[in-house]
């Protein structure tokens, strides 16, 4: 897979993209990341990539062409090239969408900067994204969340293959209760059961606290996990219903 990068601030990138996991996918060739800057694609002596909103307000938007010729320049070798503009205004970033994008071979994320980009930047955009409902300085820190969230899913990067495919959110459910050495630590012990050897009762806790979880912290997510019946039957201990309605 490989990420195009447009942004003012390609400095942000290194030292995450340096970092074991990443670095060593880089290193494996799984994932490719250029750094593109911005301001190489503005024009003049001071190669200006911002100005006034028109209609005023405060801050300053990032003008279109520098970013939209920084877009064609890439994309003239790479036509298949996905267009990503990081925004808050976009499609909200979850496990279905991380999925998707994996299958991508080119990613082109653009990081805007400022009180925003100029509206003709999305126009040349396939898609936006946010990955929440708050505003960053910059779309950064985003488009790191976003490689970061695609590299685990490709295989090879986390060195176990589908070592990602039985965490959290591919099962649609939060994630189990984990626990290490020592077995007590200040009093509080490691639940027996994962103690046991018993790989049936094992599993069996692992998906009930999953469930428990799920339903005290994000019952929004259940209606969405694909719940078997027995999964459905757990549930219905928590909720108190009776499962006859
Ligand atoms: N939230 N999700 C986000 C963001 C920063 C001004 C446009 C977000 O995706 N991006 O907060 N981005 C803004 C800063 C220009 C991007």
């Amino acid at each position: 897979m490989i990420f195009d990068i447009l942004t003012l601030f390609p400095e942000m990138f290194h030292s995450p993209l340096e970092g074991s996991i990443l670095g060593k996918a880089r290193d494996a060739g799984l994932i490719q990341v250029n750094l593109v800057n911005v301001r190489d694609y503005a024009e003049g002596r001071h190669r200006v990539t911002d100005d006034y909103p028109y209609g005023g307000g405060k801050g300053m938007i990032m003008k279109p062409e520098p970013i939209i010729r920084g877009i064609k320049a890439i994309q003239a070798g790479n036509p298949e090239a996905r267009v990503i503009l990081m925004t808050p205004q976009g499609t909200p970033l979850r496990h279905e969408v991380v999925k998707r994008l994996a299958q991508l071979a080119h990613l082109i994320l653009v990081c805007g900067r400022y009180e925003g980009v100029d509206e003709r930047v999305r126009d040349v955009a396939d898609e936006e994204i946010s990955i929440g409902d708050y505003v960053l300085t910059g779309g950064e820190l985003t488009a790191l969340v976003v490689i970061d969230a695609i590299a685990r899913l490709i295989p090879g990067v986390l060195g176990d293959e589908g070592a990602s495919e039985d965490d959290s959110f591919s099962q649609g459910l939060l994630e189990y209760p984990q626990y290490t050495r020592p077995r007590a630590f200040e009093g509080r012990k490691v639940p027996e059961v994962l103690l046991s050897g018993d790989h049936q009762a094992i599993e069996r806790w692992r998906k009930r606290e999953s469930l428990r979880r799920t339903w005290e912290r994000r019952p929004d997510l259940l209606s969405q996990a694909g719940l078997s019946d027995e999964d459905q039957k757990i549930l219905d201990e928590f909720t108190g219903s009776s499962g006859t309605d």
